[in-house]
C-alpha cells in the first residue's frame, strides 16, 4: 500500500458552537479554538475536522450554509479562520472543514433566485418538480421526518426536494453547472491550506430520476429517503470527478460521511485510488439502533453486536483501505453513556472503551470531551435544541408513548447530548463562557472537567494522552497502522479481544468488557506487556486474570 501522509495521524472533531467561546456571547468560535491549540497539541492531535463555520441561518447549526465564501460571524471572521490555519499548521495540526454539499441553505442566493424565477438558470441547481394534483411528486420522507417535497413559495404547483430540513434545498449534482461552482469552491478553500474536508452526506447527491414512489414503510404511507440513494447507481461519476478535480491536485485528506456501503464497493470508495481517503465507521457505533426511528433500539448498546459489527467491518475493508474508528460524533448520544452500562460508568470502563477503538485497524476520529469522558445529561423537554429530537419525540408520541417515554427516549438518543459545553474546569458554565450558553452544561461538570484531570495522573484525559503517544510511538505506530486485524476469543461473552499483525510482530488486545472479573486462558506466549489500564496485571501461568473492565496490550 502506498504511504499517505495522513496514515498514522489521529484526529479530532470539534463542534465550533460548543468548544470555547472567546468572547462572551455564549457561543463558541473561532478564536475559542485557537486559544485551545495547545492543548490539543498536548493530547496528540493531527488532524482538526470543524464542523461548519460558514455563513448560515443556523436552522441545523451550520448545516444550512447560505454563503460558502463567508465565515458566520458567530464564529469569527475569514482572518480568524486564516489565523486558525495558520496558527495549527505551526503545531503540524491540519484543518478540515466540513463540505456540506448535498444541499445548501434555503437562504443561499441560488435558492432565492430559484424562487424568484423557478424556470431560469438556478431553477436548475435544485430539484423543483410539478406536483400530482397538488400533492407531493413522491412519498420519500425526508431525514428529519415529514415529505421530502416542500412547496415553492409564490407557485401553486412547484415543488422542491429537500432530504433534510426544509431550509436545506438538494442541491441538483445532475447539473454540470452547479457541480463547477462546488469544485471551484471546494479549491479555492483548499488553496488556504486546508488538509482536506469531511464530506457531509454525500450519499445523498444522487437521487433517483424516475421519481417514482417507494412502497410505503410507515402509516404516514411515505418511505424514508435514504432508501432512494440505496437503490440508485450512478453515484461513481460525481465522486470520482470531485476527487480527480478538487481532492488530488492538493493530495487533500477527505473523508465521506457514507452510510450503507455495500461490501463490493468498499475499493472504490477507500481504496488506493478511490473516491475519498477514507469513510466513517458507523456501524459499530449504531448496533443499538432497530429501525430509523429513535424509537427502536435497546440501550445501553448490545455488547455482542458491537462486538459483531466491529469484526465484520474489519473483515470486510481488511487491507483495502482504512475506516475511521469512531464512538461518538455531533450527531450521536456520548459513546460513554452508549457503550458502557450508567452504573459501571467510570475511568476503568472509560479507559477500556478508549483503548479497544485506538489499537483498532484505521484512522482514530475523537469528538471534543471525549477525552475527559464526558457523557449524556438528562434533558427537560424545553432544554432540547436539535430539530431532529424535537421530530423524534413527535414521532414517538404519536406512536402512542407516553411524554415521558417518549421523553426518556429523547435523553438517550438526542444529538444534544453531544453538544453541550465542552467543560474546561469547574467554575461557572465548566469554563466554556463567560456570558450565557447557547445550551445548557452537563450539570456534571465539577467533576468532569478539564482542569481536574490535567493534575490527576489517573484521569481519563492523562490516559487518552498515554493511549494517542502509544499508538503513535515510533516502536508501535507501523504495527497499529498498518497491522492485520483478527478478532480473538469470540466465543466468550464480554471479551473484547483481537491481534494486530505486521511481518514477524505480533500484538494482542485483550478487554474484559464487563464489571465482573473475568479469566482467559492465553493460546500464545507473549514476551511483554505494553498497554494496561490497572496498575497491575496477573498472569498465573498461561492464565489472565482480568479485573472488571481490564484492558491488556500484550506483545
Ligand atoms: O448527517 C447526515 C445524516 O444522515 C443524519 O441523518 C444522521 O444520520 C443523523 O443526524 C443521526 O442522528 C449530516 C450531519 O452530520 C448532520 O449533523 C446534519 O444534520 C445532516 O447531515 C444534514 O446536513
Ligand atoms: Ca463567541
Amino acid at each position: 500500500m502506498k504511504k499517505q501522509w495522513w496514515h498514522e495521524k489521529v484526529a479530532y472533531q470539534i463542534y465550533p458552537k460548543s468548544f470555547m467561546d472567546s468572547n462572551g456571547d455564549g457561543i463558541g468560535d473561532i478564536q475559542g479554538i485557537i486559544s485551545k491549540l495547545d492543548y490539543l497539541e498536548k493530547l496528540g492531535i493531527d488532524i482538526l475536522w470543524i464542523s461548519p463555520v460558514f455563513q448560515s441561518p443556523m436552522v441545523d447549526n451550520g448545516y444550512d450554509i447560505s454563503d460558502y465564501y463567508a465565515i458566520d460571524p458567530m464564529f469569527g471572521t475569514m482572518d480568524d479562520m486564516d489565523q486558525l490555519i495558520t496558527e495549527a499548521k505551526k503545531k503540524n495540526i491540519s484543518i478540515l472543514m466540513d463540505l456540506v454539499v448535498n444541499h445548501c441553505s434555503s437562504e443561499h442566493p441560488w435558492f432565492q433566485e430559484a424562487m424568484k424565477n423557478p424556470e431560469g438558470p438556478y431553477g436548475e441547481f435544485f430539484y423543483i418538480k410539478d406536483g400530482k394534483d397538488g400533492k407531493a411528486p413522491t412519498n420519500w420522507r425526508s431525514y428529519f421526518g415529514g415529505s421530502v417535497w416542500e412547496k415553492l413559495p409564490g407557485h401553486d404547483n412547484k415543488f422542491y426536494l429537500h432530504s433534510f430540513a426544509k431550509e436545506q434545498p438538494d442541491l441538483n449534482w445532475e447539473n454540470p453547472l452547479v457541480r463547477e461552482k462546488i469544485y471551484e469552491m471546494i479549491c479555492w478553500w483548499l488553496e488556504k491550506g486546508l488538509g482536506g474536508f469531511r464530506i457531509d452526506a454525500i450519499m445523498n447527491i444522487k437521487k433517483d430520476l424516475t421519481w417514482e414512489n417507494l412502497p410505503a414503510d410507515g402509516p404516514d404511507g411515505m418511505a424514508d429517503v435514504y432508501k432512494v440513494s440505496q437503490r440508485v447507481s450512478g453515484i461513481e461519476k460525481f465522486l470520482m470527478e470531485m476527487k480527480e478535480r478538487c481532492f488530488d491536485p492538493y493530495d487533500a485528506f477527505s473523508i465521506g460521511e457514507a452510510m450503507f456501503l455495500k461490501e463490493d464497493n468498499i475499493k472504490n470508495f477507500i481504496g488506493e485510488n478511490g473516491y475519498f481517503s477514507s469513510i466513517f465507521a458507523f456501524e459499530p457505533c449504531h448496533a443499538y439502533r432497530k429501525g430509523k426511528n429513535y424509537k427502536e433500539y435497546v440501550w445501553p448498546q448490545p455488547f455482542k453486536e458491537w462486538r459483531e459489527e466491529t469484526f465484520h467491518n474489519q473483515k470486510i475493508i481488511g487491507n483495502t483501505g482504512f475506516e475511521a474508528n469512531i464512538i461518538e460524533n455531533h450527531d450521536q448520544p456520548r459513546g460513554a453513556s452508549l457503550f458502557i452500562p450508567e452504573e459501571d460508568y467510570g475511568f476503568h470502563s472509560i479507559s477500556a472503551l478508549a483503548t479497544i477503538l485506538m489499537c483498532q485497524r484505521g484512522l482514530p476520529f475523537l469528538y471534543q470531551g471525549q477525552e475527559i469522558g464526558m457523557c449524556n445529561r438528562r434533558w427537560k423537554l424545553s432544554e432540547f435544541d436539535d430539530l431532529e429530537t424535537m421530530s423524534q419525540y413527535q414521532v414517538a408520541v404519536e406512536a402512542g408513548y407516553s411524554s415521558n417515554q417518549a421523553l426518556e427516549i429523547c435523553r438517550h438518543h438526542s444529538r444534544d447530548n453531544a453538544r453541550t459545553p465542552m467543560q474546561w474546569n469547574d467554575k461557572e458554565y465548566a469554563g466554556f463562557t463567560a456570558g450565557i450558553p447557547w445550551l445548557p452544561v452537563n450539570e456534571n461538570y465539577k467533576e468532569i472537567n478539564v482542569e481536574k484531570q490535567e493534575v490527576q495522573y489517573g484521569s481519563v484525559l492523562n490516559f487518552y494522552r498515554r493511549l494517542i503517544a502509544f499508538r503513535k510511538s515510533e516502536k508501535y505506530k507501523e504495527i497499529l497502522t498498518y497491522g492485520d486485524f483478527k478478532p480473538l476469543y469470540q466465543e466468550e461473552e464480554s471479551i473484547f479481544a483481537y491481534t494486530r499483525e505486521l511481518e514477524e510482530k505480533k500484538l494482542v488486545l485483550i478487554c474484559n468488557f464487563s464489571g465482573q472479573p473475568a479469566e482467559i486462558t492465553l493460546t500464545e506466549d507473549y514476551e511483554n506487556v505494553i498497554f494496561v489500564n490497572y496498575q497491575q496485571t496477573t498472569m498465573i501461568g498461561k492464565k489472565l486474570q482480568m479485573k472488571p473492565y481490564e484492558v491488556v496490550v500484550l506483545e
